[in-house]
């Protein structure tokens, strides 16, 4: 059921004045054929210096076209606070980390793909970006922590990942890396923390139709403190599965154990799909605070995808498959 909305970070766009103009001189230079060129020449010169800190050459592909298919039957955490309130242990243990997260450079950025697949190659991400069919999706997103919130991420489902690394039959697992960098991430100097952050999903998993690779959000290129320049979206799990600023995909036949497993496995399990009924050992997972509202809100079995991936766990009933 596609449920219609005003869609608040949309009208802000068009409010904000430098955007606006950027995004219509894009077009326009790409009705004429020019875009090849004006990158050519540099894309935000004419603009001057406002626009200096925006300088994200992936700009011009959003806002993606939305996928009626995956909407939220609430309202969108305004972007904000979902820009405000973050988990990046990189740039700190604590949710204020968006300024900090800025001194991310996510230019260059080299993507391996390696492990077993026909060919291990590097692609850079603006040719990445290239190659995979962009799309919104609107999703939930659940922290183990129990608050929770409702984005428009932009990306491409991580199956056309897959396909375009043409993993051998012999792979089982995908496991994804997020970079290692002490200059430009503080936290990776706490020796304590297993980096770098890496998790992982079964092939299955991985080719579902609900796990996203998100490198745009509310209509944009990705924020730096949610993960850019691409991260993973698996809302079905807990928000830990979903690694930020990848690096690398290994496909691999051996079960890849997470930084939270590796740090505390009695509390973090590989599977961590989200299940209202198993409490972590230290608490409730029956609600959850959605940070737009601070409402309370009733957690649901795989956080309301149950129709969509519930069929991944067939046979499996004896996994450990909740937290
Ligand atoms: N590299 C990396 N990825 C990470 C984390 C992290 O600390 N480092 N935190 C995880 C956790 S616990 C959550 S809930 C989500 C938070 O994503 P958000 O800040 O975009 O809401 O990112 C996940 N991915
Ligand atoms: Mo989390």
């Amino acid at each position: 059921m596609l449920i219609k909305r005003p869609r608040g970070w949309e009208i802000k766009e068009a409010r904000a004045t430098p955007e606006a103009v950027f995004h219509d001189r894009r077009r326009v230079a790409q009705a004429l054929g020019l875009g090849s060129i004006l990158a050519g020449i540099g894309e935000f010169g004419a603009l001057g210096s406002a626009l200096a800190d925006e300088a994200d050459p992936s700009a011009g592909l959003y806002p993606a076209k939305q996928n009626p298919a995956y909407t939220v039957a609430m309202p969108l955490t305004p972007e904000d606070i979902a820009t405000k309130y973050n988990n990046f242990y990189e740039f700190g243990s604590h949710k204020q980390i968006a300024s900090a997260a800025q001194e991310l450079k996510t230019r260059p950025w080299t993507v391996k793909i390696e492990g077993m697949v026909e060919k291990p190659m590097e692609v850079g991400i603006d040719n990445l970006l290239k190659a995979m069919p962009l799309e919104e999706r609107l999703y939930r997103h659940r922290c183990v922590e129990a608050w929770s919130m409702k984005v428009p991420w932009s990306g491409f489902a991580l199956k056309a990942l897959v396909d375009y690394a043409k993993p051998l039959g012999s792979a089982k697992y995908l496991e994804m890396y997020t970079f290692v960098d002490v200059k430009m991430a503080p936290g990776q100097r706490s020796f304590w923390y297993p980096w770098p952050y890496v998790d992982g999903l079964t092939m299955a998993e991985a080719t579902s139709e609900m796990a996203f690779i998100a490198t745009g959000l509310y209509g944009k290129p990705i924020h730096k403190q949610n993960g850019a320049p691409l991260r993973l979206a698996v809302p079905w799990k807990y928000g830990f599965k979903s690694v930020k600023s990848i690096v690398r995909f290994a496909f691999t036949d051996k079960r890849p154990k997470g930084f939270w497993e590796q740090l505390q496995a009695s509390e973090y399990g590989f599977w961590a799909n989200v299940n209202p009924e198993v409490p972590h050992p230290r608490w409730s997972q029956a609600q959850e605070t959605d940070i737009g509202t601070q409402e309370k809100i009733p957690t649901l079995l795989f956080n309301g995808y149950a129709e969509q991936v519930a069929g991944i766990y067939k046979g499996l009933e004896k996994e450990r498959l909740w937290a």
